[in-house]
């Protein structure tokens, strides 16, 4: 890069202004980007598995149709942040072979498996509660496709959350069955929840020159904070019990103290070895590997309309 454009990138991040496409950009600065834009994307293509893994089984007509339109949000989400990754110079069967092989990372959360229907609201409430905290700030990140593609995902998001919240709700005003389904779900994606924020800020290499480009606008435990604030009285109000014995009101720091989650068990789900990582991209690969026809077709078919045209 020139020293001007240098001086007008390091400008306009100063500013809090945005970078778009054209705009000259260090090299760190666009592959930083793409990591994070990619793992993104790859999080909710992913994602989709866990609830997916209900659709057929949802206890009502109202309780499918809620989950269908949440699971197809969530590949919309999957396509705005591939086509966001895309204006930075990288292709999306490029993306995707970086999945498959393992080369990029999608979010630690999905690495767990769902066993009972709870899981669905607890997803919604928890998972998504966590997505929202660690969003919102995002609709400002410096990078114009990424900001302008998260305000519509935060929007859907907030519907996701709610949507998990009245599920429990509704579980928690039936039979003691269902509330102890409740309780033993929530038991089991507590900590991962917390986890998605990433590791705690001494441990985090990527940080602090994200906060200087502004790509991140907080660090990963000012984000897990303000979740647990927001979520403690949530879980009261569902009558639920989170699973931190060291939870507590400080009421000098006017927030809540939490024990600290196993980062061993983090690094070992991100680094292949969760639950369900294994089973997670085999199935990914397979719906890669089924939809060839269709990508071949579409290939054809701009070719033949090009050759017309
Ligand atoms: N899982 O230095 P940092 C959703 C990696 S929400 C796996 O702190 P950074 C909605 C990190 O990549 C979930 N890996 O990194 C939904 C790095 O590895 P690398 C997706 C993790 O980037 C709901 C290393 O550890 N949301 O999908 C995790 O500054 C329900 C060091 O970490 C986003 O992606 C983790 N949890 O901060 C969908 C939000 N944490 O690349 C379906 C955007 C860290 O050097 C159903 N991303 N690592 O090999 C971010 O805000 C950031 O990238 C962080 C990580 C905060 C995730």
């Amino acid at each position: 890069m020139s020293d001007v454009a240098d001086r007008t990138f390091e400008e306009t991040i100063a500013r809090h202004d945005r970078i778009e496409p054209r705009d000259a950009m260090p090299d760190d600065y666009r592959h930083t980007l793409i990591r994070q834009i990619a793992q993104h994307a790859h999080s909710e293509i992913i994602g989709m598995q866990p609830e997916g893994n209900w659709i057929t089984r949802a206890p009502s007509l109202r309780r499918k149709a809620i989950l269908l339109a949440k699971v197809q949000d969530e590949a919309g989400h999957g396509l705005y942040l591939y086509s966001a990754a895309e204006t930075l110079g990288v292709s999306r069967e490029e993306l995707t072979r970086n999945l498959l092989t393992g080369a990029q990372k999608y979010s630690s959360i999905f690495n767990y498996p769902t066993l009972s229907y709870a899981d669905v609201g607890t997803i919604g409430w928890l998972v998504d509660g966590a997505a929202i905290c660690n969003q919102v700030p995002l609709c400002r990140t410096s990078y114009g496709p990424y900001g302008r593609a998260m305000i519509r995902i935060c929007k859907e998001e907030s519907f996701h959350q709610r949507q998990g919240y009245e599920l429990l709700a509704t579980m928690m005003r039936g039979t003691d069955e269902q509330r102890a389904m409740v309780q033993e779900s929530v038991d089991r994606f507590w900590w991962p929840s917390l986890m998605m924020f990433g590791p705690p800020d001494g441990d985090s290499p990527h940080t602090a020159q994200s906060m200087a480009w502004g790509i991140k606008r907080h660090t990963n435990d000012e984000l897990r904070r303000w979740f647990v604030d927001m979520t403690v009285p949530q879980a009261e109000a569902l009558g639920v019990t989170l699973p931190d014995p060291a939870l507590a009101w400080n009421a000098e720091r006017a927030s809540y103290d939490f024990g600290e989650p196993d980062w061993d068990e983090f690094w070992a789900v991100v680094k292949g070895d969760g639950p369900c990582n294994a089973q997670r991209l085999a199935h990914r690969q397979q719906a890669y590997d089924d939809g060839a026809w269709v990508r071949e077709a579409a290939l054809a078919f701009a070719e033949k309309a090009g050759d017309e045209g």
